[in-house]
């Protein structure tokens, strides 16, 4: 089937569809909370259950999809009729929100810290010692960046923050000459590696230490030369090799564009490194994530491959904005995209996204999937200049996945989509 995407027709990010030829005729699609139709709005939803079609305008309408991320079909056997481009089901809305803010964001702010400080932001996460433990990135007043262990029993509140940044740059060294950013940690058995954006003289490059206790830090090795960033390790070997998800930039490519996508690198030692390839493209034109895009935090070990946010960024002549979409990688052979989500999920919207030293961005390099193996909580930096949370929950931000393939095909968890890896990947150009 294919779904050919109408404008947006109300509500945060309501998704109306129209199938060509084929049944069904009409489909209307959202990755929703719960199955019961929790999160509709607007005055449509009577009657909506997951048995019993139910009817708007001319058309019916049945719950369709995977656990319990509610989507909604046309059944074309009940409206038994072809519709037309313009009969988009723009009555019906849907708030969808894959990601839910905090309400008591920002959860960490620049006067929190003991010393002067100008921003906290971009911090990696990992659950340590029973807590949530933050490597955040704070900048200081002379521009540079450090990074600095806060802590919290819930995630959420009372967070304790070290009097002593945790990891400096080391002015000696050309890699960190102008500080050291952007943390993602990945633990690997009671070791945890830190893969961070080291400023350079030369430009951004990508560098790993590991610690066991987030006091003392050992410098591992430089993994990527400039310009480079926005990298993270698996936490797992493949063949007895490490991968790693990484942004090299490039000021033209082969084919004369600007871009920076992500690619995918091995290495068996952590040191050496080859078989470089890229692994996600930058879509093109007018695309939210068209040109530049970049890793967000390690990628996270679903039950149907690895699931990776990524930023999209959009160039505008009031400057850029960073937004979230999603992809899945193969469990066992991380180079192989299986479905990449057509939409952003996660944008700036709120005052402490949309303002600050650098407006509308929203950055994350860490997320913690709790105990439930169901709430994901996602820490990310908001403007460049605090730190906050939001909390997805992982069956709905996959079922959504699947069902927002870029391709614009329906897919079940576990398919692999033939567009989604590939270059151009704008093929469904009537979105
Ligand atoms: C990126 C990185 C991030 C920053 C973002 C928005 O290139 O430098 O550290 O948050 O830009 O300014």
């Amino acid at each position: 089937m294919k779904l050919f995407q109408a404008p947006v027709v109300g509500g945060n990010n309501p998704c109306a569809c129209y199938a060509k030829g084929a049944a069904p005729a009409l489909c209307w699609k959202a990755g929703l909370p719960g199955s019961s139709g929790r999160g509709l709005a607007g005055s449509h939803t009577a009657g909506f259950s997951q048995e019993l079609p139910f009817k708007v305008g001319p058309f019916y309408f049945r719950l369709v999809g995977p656990g319990d991320v509610a989507h909604v079909r046309c059944i074309r056997e009940a409206c038994g009729q072809e519709t037309g481009p313009d009969t988009w089901g723009a009555s019906m809305q849907v708030k969808q929100q894959l990601f839910r803010r905090y309400d008591d964001n920002p959860i960490l702010v620049p006067g929190q810290w003991s010393h002067t400080v100008n921003a906290v932001f971009n911090a990696g996460a990992v659950t340590f010692e029973g807590e949530t433990l933050l490597l955040v990135r704070v900048e200081d007043r002379s521009g540079i960046s450090h990074l600095s262990v806060a802590r919290s029993s819930d995630g959420y509140t009372n967070w304790r923050i070290e009097p002593e940044p945790s990891f400096q740059m080391d002015p000696g060294r050309y890699e960190e000459a102008w500080g050291i950013e952007d943390p993602r940690i990945t633990q690997c058995g009671d070791e945890y590696m830190v893969v961070y954006t080291g400023y350079s003289r030369g430009g951004p490059l990508v560098c790993l230490a590991s610690t066991r206790d987030f006091r003392t830090f050992e410098r591992r090795s430089t993994l990527m030369p400039p310009d480079d960033k926005d990298a993270a390790l698996f936490p797992c070997q493949f063949d007895g090799r490490w991968a790693l998800l990484h942004r090299p930039s490039s000021s033209m490519d082969l084919a004369g564009r600007v871009g920076a996508q992500i690619w995918l690198s091995w290495s068996p030692d952590l040191r050496h490194w080859g078989d470089h390839t890229i692994l996600v493209h930058a879509r093109r034109g007018g695309w939210w994530d068209a040109n530049k895009i970049g890793l967000g935090p390690p990628p996270l070990l679903t039950e149907y491959g690895w699931l990776i946010l990524y930023h999209g960024v959009r160039t505008t002549v009031a400057g850029s904005i960073y937004r979230l979409g999603i992809a899945m990688l193969d469990r066992d052979n991380p180079g192989l995209v299986l479905v990449r989500g057509n939409e952003w999920v996660f944008g700036p919207e709120s005052e402490y996204e949309r303002s600050g030293d650098v407006p509308d961005v929203v950055f994350p390099c860490g997320w913690i999937l709790e105990d439930d193996r169901r709430t994901v909580r996602l820490y990310y930096g908001a403007a460049d200049t605090t730190v906050c949370v939001a909390t997805g929950d992982l069956g709905e931000i996959i079922g959504y996945l699947y069902h927002h393939c870029i391709c614009g095909h329906l897919h079940e968890p576990g398919e692999r989509c033939p567009v989604a890896a590939s270059e151009p990947v704008e093929v469904t150009g009537n979105f």
